[in-house]
């Protein structure tokens, strides 16, 4: 075959490149990525697959918590690795935005976001931005419930039933986003005093202090622990795969997240990190969660949330004071706090 302006070897090479293109559905290569990805595995690994058939742009993705990224992001401050950190509960990208980790970005994408994600936006100084939000709560083994005929726990104030002695589990607050929610949300809904003593009290029932935030809806759905404290959507996951599960929104109420993205200051591939950041603030980037069996809310205004996510009308949320309980100080306070005055507790 003869294209003109080439001669036969070159013309034979490019007709097999473009067809090898067009065959695999895929970009030509377009350099690297290296993405911090703080939500489950699953929904890691299926953003990446889409985003390089898209681009060709090749992806070195690790998965770790949220509270363990922003440790990292920092370590690495001088020398950073990573170009982006998508996911993740939104005060320790807050706390990044501060410290000056991370830098601004306004992508052309934002005009069709929830106002909460533009919210975080503004407040990180245009450092972090919402992309998904879920509702903190817990869940039980409805099974183990019933096979120790207890009554259904319906707020946060049954899990300090002394018959939960170690039945319940969440994760440490220190590496845990999730439950370094929970930690802010008792001190917003009871008052820093009441909180402390509530998470003492509840100290004596916790079986394990988890790394990740996700692990106890897990351990709910094997029969491990009868309660996890979780995002809610984290026990979906389980229940939409049949385990004995029944979520909780507290009856006091409950905080939440603003699943958050940023760009990692001195990002080594800082043109592929913002179209990752562009492309993962589209409705077909937010579509993708579901399928991987991850049920938050997106926060593009047209991408629909899951059938299966939290109805969030039904559950009665605090305030949430992303700019203080995101703050370096205030998180590094509360933290230390905890570990002196909770985790050191004999049981
Ligand atoms: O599973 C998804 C999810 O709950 O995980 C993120 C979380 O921050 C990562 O887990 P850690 O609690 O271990 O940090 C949440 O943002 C997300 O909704």
């Amino acid at each position: 075959m003869a294209i003109a302006g080439m001669s036969g070897r070159y013309a034979l090479a490019a007709v097999v490149s473009v067809l090898g293109a067009i065959g695999s559905g895929h970009a030509q290569a377009q350099g690297n990525l290296v993405l911090y990805c703080a939500v489950q595995e699953e929904w890691c690994r299926a953003m990446v697959n889409a985003f390089e058939r898209k681009t060709g742009i090749k992806v070195a993705m690790t998965r770790k918590s949220s509270g363990e990224f922003y440790a990292q992001v920092k370590a690495e401050s001088a020398n950073p690795r990573g170009d982006i950190w998508w996911g993740g509960t939104g005060d320790p990208h807050m706390q990044a935005a501060e410290e000056g980790l991370t830098q601004p970005y306004r992508s052309p994408n934002m005009a069709g976001l929830h106002d909460w994600a533009v919210r975080q936006w503004q407040q990180s100084k245009e450092r972090a931005v919402g992309v998904y939000a879920g509702a903190l709560g817990f869940g039980f083994n409805t099974k183990l419930l019933a096979a120790k005929n207890l009554p259904e726990p319906k707020c946060w104030a049954d899990l300090l039933n002394p018959k939960l002695k170690d039945e319940v589990q969440v994760a440490d607050p220190n590496s845990s986003g999730t439950s370094y929610t929970m930690l802010a949300t008792m001190v917003q809904l009871m008052g820093e005093d009441a909180a402390f003593d509530y998470l003492k009290k509840l100290h004596r029932n916790i079986n394990q202090y988890t790394k990740s935030g996700a692990a106890p809806a897990k351990a709910t759905s094997t029969g491990e622990t009868l309660v996890g404290i979780t995002f809610l959507h984290d026990m979906v996951t389980f229940i939409v795969g049949k385990a004995p599960i029944k979520t909780v929104a507290p009856c006091e109420g409950t905080g939440y997240e603003i699943g958050s993205m940023s760009i990692i200051k001195g990002a080594r591939n800082l043109e592929n990190a913002k179209k990752w950041y562009d492309w993962a603030l589209t409705t077909e980037a937010q579509s993708i969660g579901a399928a991987a069996k991850a049920f938050q809310v997106p926060s593009h205004r047209e991408a629909k949330p899951p059938d299966e996510a939290p109805d969030f009308r039904t559950i009665k949320f605090i305030q949430y004071d992303f700019a203080k309980y995101g703050s370096s100080a205030e998180r590094r306070r509360l933290l230390a706090k905890w570990d002196k005055e909770v985790k050191s507790l004999p049981k």
